[in-house]
């Protein structure tokens, strides 16, 4: 039972994707710090009359130029922590956090789901 219980539950936290938008005003990111689930979707709305870029340190990902007014998204498919900036303005820092869901289930299934794995 605990088994099919648990295969559900992996289930529907690998299918539940939540979205997440963060503005991009006064030269900054608001939230600068983020917490997603691995397959959420990020989406940055530049507020500014100044273009602004969402540009990984790592260069997983970059926007381009955004100006006012535009939005751009990605979908995070894989836990780590994602350092970014503006090109254009590298004092304008922040960072997305993706956590895996089912590992925070662990906690409340109180460790059942290792004696499986
Ligand atoms: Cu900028």
């Amino acid at each position: 039972m605990k088994r099919i219980a648990l295969s559900l539950l992996v289930l529907a936290a690998s299918v539940i994707a939540a979205d997440h938008d963060i503005d991009i005003s006064g030269f900054a990111y608001d939230p600068d710090t983020l917490t997603v689930q691995v397959g959420d979707t990020v989406t940055w709305i530049n507020q500014d009359s100044a273009a602004h870029t969402v540009t990984a340190d790592n260069a997983d990902f970059d926007s381009g130029s955004l100006a006012q007014g535009e939005t751009w998204s990605f979908t995070f498919d894989s836990t780590g922590t994602w350092d970014y900036h503006c090109t254009f303005h590298p004092m304008m820092t922040a960072v997305i956090i993706v956590e895996d869901s089912s590992a925070v289930e662990d906690l409340s299934w109180g460790g059942v789901k290792e004696q499986y794995r």
